[in-house]
């Protein structure tokens, strides 16, 4: 019954927009291509396998909905029932304190690859690639500077984790034959005054220059802004500006995360500036509430706007798409689902623009005729096209995924 109506509307839709001039196989080919990444960190709300120390570095999960992973098994399981709803190949995003420990105590200094040894084995078996983050937050040293730390014994140790990282997402890069990105945000700032911003600034730079002396070939470094954390208000080192700066001077990507900015301010305006002056973007598709409170990523004007750019830029090759929130207020695998689905029909609504004739309208200064196609374009049958896309791809069509999360919640993570 579903897969009958599925076909019929999409049929119709292909229609509607061949008469606009879009090709809907097109814009479905272009899609399968585009790889999301699964944050690891949405299945235990950032606790990770290093300790049972709590979340620190400004950040904060809030919520207690039974059930989260708490064991690398249960990860693991988890992530791919979640893949198991989103259409497409994706890729898992791992922090460094995912690493597979052997129950024992190895501190951020001493990580090596063979701690990700099991994880390389596993994602190969399901086809999925992997992302790499070094991870200064949750530890003893984290306090509030790390790689900017004027203490020398404290700035090394961070020094020395954030290089080993490097090389452990080289060795991912190698095994999966595709370069592993790596991502830098450390939470460096201060709560109150500081009257040496210049300083953890000089700092930092000098340390990520030391930590990025290795010229892999497997690997892509990305860097990553922030306006504040929690408990780090007044000041934060890697600010917008700082990593604009870093990233342009060494040609490094540079991670736009949608919760990082001032509320009102457009992350779609900035890719094609960023485009221009650095190889490549790192996206992190967050839905900032009030602040960077990572929210579960929704189909809102913010992600279709973020989208669209990408697409209206040409640079579908040339910027990450990534997810990075944390709700432990609700189904965890349901907030995997939801927002990879989100942005993908977000990254559909933008291959099924009407591009050219937009671009006509106003290259002839036909402002009324420009707004109104943008209008109309908004209620074109593109749903119909998602769930053509769905059905292809073997996933549930609409929101069949809901009663299949519900039924692996009563059998498998209600009882943790
Ligand atoms: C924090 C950054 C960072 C983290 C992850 C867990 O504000 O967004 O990307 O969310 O590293
Ligand atoms: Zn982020």
């Amino acid at each position: 019954m579903k897969e009958e109506l599925t076909t019929k509307a999409y049929g119709l839709a292909k229609e509607r927009y061949a008469a606009i001039g879009i090709d809907v196989e097109k814009a479905m080919d272009a899609l399968q291509q585009i790889s999301l990444s699964l944050h690891c960190w949405q299945a235990d709300d950032v606790a990770g396998f290093e300790s049972q120390g709590s979340l620190t570095g400004g950040i904060q999960a809030t919520g207690n909905y039974p059930g989260k992973a708490c064991t690398m098994e249960e990860l693991r399981q988890d992530i791919l029932k979640a893949a198991s709803y989103i259409p497409g190949t994706h890729c898992l995003n791992l922090h460094e304190i995912y690493g597979d420990f052997g129950g024992k105590f190895v501190d951020r200094d001493q990580v090596e690859p063979a701690h990700f040894e099991s994880w390389m084995q596993w994602a190969a078996e399901n086809n999925m690639k992997l992302d790499f983050n070094s991870t200064s937050f949750s530890h003893p040293k984290s306090g509030n500077l790390t790689l900017a730390n004027p203490d020398k014994g404290i700035r090394e140790f961070w020094v020395e984790h954030t290089i080993r990282c490097r090389a452990i997402a080289e060795e991912m890069g190698k095994r999966q034959g595709d370069p592993c990105i790596m991502n830098l945000w450390v939470h460096d700032g201060s709560k109150d005054i500081t009257v040496n911003r210049m300083k953890y600034r000089e700092l930092l730079e000098d340390s990520i220059d030391r930590i990025f002396a290795i010229d892999y070939k497997n690997m892509k470094d990305c860097v990553e802004s922030k306006v504040f954390g929690i408990g780090l208000e007044s000041y934060t080192v890697g600010s917008n500006d700082f990593y604009i700066g870093y990233g342009v001077s060494r040609q490094k990507i540079v991670t736009l995360d949608t919760g990082h900015f001032h509320p009102t301010e457009s992350v779609a305006d900035k890719l094609s500036s960023l485009l221009l002056f650095i190889p490549e973007i790192m996206l992190h598709v967050s839905r900032p509430v009030r602040w960077d409170s990572d929210h579960v990523t929704i189909m809102n004007d913010d992600t279709l706007d973020l989208c669209k750019e990408i697409v209206r830029c040409n640079a579908l090759s040339r910027v990450h798409i990534r997810l990075d929130y944390f709700d432990a207020s609700i189904n965890r695998i349901g907030a995997y689902v939801i927002g990879s689905r989100a942005t993908q029909k977000c990254v559909l609504q933008a291959l099924l623009e009407p591009l050219d004739t937009l671009r006509q309208y106003e290259a002839n200064d036909r402002g009324f005729e420009r707004l109104a196609l943008l209008e109309e374009a908004k209620s074109l049958p593109w749903n119909a096209v998602w769930d053509m896309f769905c059905l292809k791809n073997g996933v549930p069509v609409g929101e069949e995924y809901v009663r299949e999360i519900e039924k692996y919640e009563s059998e498998v993570t209600s009882k943790r």
